[in-house]
């Protein structure tokens, strides 16, 4: 192998393209891997029971909204989604391709408290998951999701920060060796009373870890995705900051951290409202980056949808064109040209603090 040839395997290419392809001009991932816990608080929301038939139903209308590949390169499912049906019997994994848009998996198996922290935790699913890796490759899966937290007011301890950047690390080790991009997310929560400059900090000694521990185990940067948070004052911090402190305190970070080899940046949107998420990341699109600078959004995209949907099945059109508007809106802000007019009110409201994630 040449001096350039990382280890990555049989798959080197196939990752390169996959990455590239998930990084895309004017696209980004939806985030529609919620694990039964907190689609179930979502569903909550609007009065319904977390069911399977009504998972289905509302995965289902997702996947098929008219048109959503022009705006949305990639779709992170939960596992029971990869391996179930619309609810008129075609494949999920299916309907996605034909849509443009390349089906991913989260394989992390949530989180879990870490002892000898300080009330922290850490994430659990390295056992079983280069077999696990294998046959969701042969489903039809091309690219991973690893979600870790890290929260800022209970420390970070330098052992959740450790323990947090191996296990991204070895993570992305095993999804490469099985073809499958791994999406690199360690999230620094939004929670706290801390300003965008303790923040900033947390986040340039996670980076490091991360990175240090990724190219320790040899993983192959091109065919890598990273799923960051952006840089912000806590949520319950008294000064706001506005999209263009976010995008230089975030931008800032990623220089300093990130190389230019890995291909595509697809920020969280962590509890900030659907009209935050998008002028944040249009203001980071305003000048060119080394890397694709996107979005991949739960919250920021689905929240209007959903409420929109409210479980009824003539509310399927517009809950549709409602995902639609959130995914042009991202679009537009990965390219740097979204202009905020016609946001409807909903769009701007804060998320509902009972829609965070079930850990
Ligand atoms: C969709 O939520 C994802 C899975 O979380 P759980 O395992 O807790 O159910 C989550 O990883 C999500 O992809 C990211 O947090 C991004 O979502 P937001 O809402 O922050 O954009």
């Amino acid at each position: 192998p040449s001096a350039l040839s990382v280890r990555a395997g049989s798959y080197a290419d196939e990752l390169v393209k996959t990455a590239k392809t998930v990084a895309s001009p004017g696209r980004g991932i939806l985030a529609m891997d919620e694990s039964n816990a907190t689609c179930g608080k979502r569903l909550a929301s609007i009065g319904l029971e977390n069911t399977e038939a009504n998972r289905q139903a509302y995965r289902t209308l997702l996947v098929t909204v008219p048109g959503l590949g022009e705006c949305i390169s990639g779709a992170i499912l939960f596992e029971e989604t990869l391996y179930q049906s619309t609810t008129d019997g075609r494949k999920i994994v299916d309907v996605l391709v034909e849509q443009n848009i390349v089906p991913g998996i989260k394989v992390d198996k949530g989180l879990v408290p870490l002892a000898g922290s300080n009330d922290e935790s850490w994430c659990q699913g390295l056992d079983g998951l280069a077999s696990r890796s294998a046959a969701y490759y042969q489903q039809g899966a091309r690219f991973a999701k690893w979600r870790t937290v890290v929260s800022i007011p209970n420390g970070p301890s330098a052992l959740a920060v450790k323990e947090a950047a191996w296990g991204l690390a070895r993570y992305a080790a095993i999804s490469q060796d099985n073809g499958l991009v791994p999406i690199v997310e360690p999230e620094i929560l939004l929670d706290g009373e801390h300003g965008i400059d303790r923040n900033f900090e947390v986040a340039q000694k996670v980076w490091a870890e991360v990175f240090f521990y990724l190219a320790e185990n040899n993983v192959m940067f091109e065919g890598i995705l990273l799923k960051p948070s952006m840089v912000t004052p806590g949520a319950e911090c008294k000064d706001k900051a506005t999209p263009e402190q976010v995008a230089e305190y975030t931008l800032k970070l990623l220089q300093r951290r990130v190389p230019p080899a890995v291909p595509g940046i697809m920020f969280l949107s962590g509890g900030q409202s659907e009209v935050e998420a998008t002028l944040n990341l249009n203001a980071m699109n305003q000048a060119p980056n080394p890397w694709h600078v996107s979005f991949s959004y739960a919250r920021a995209l689905q929240n209007t949808c959903l409420k929109t949907w409210g479980g009824r099945p003539e509310n399927v059109k517009a809950a549709q064109d409602a995902l639609l508007v959130r995914a042009k809106a991202n679009s537009f802000a990965q390219l740097g040209k979204y202009t905020g007019e016609g946001e409807s009110h909903e769009a701007t409201k804060g998320i509902d603090s009972n829609l965070s994630l079930a850990d």
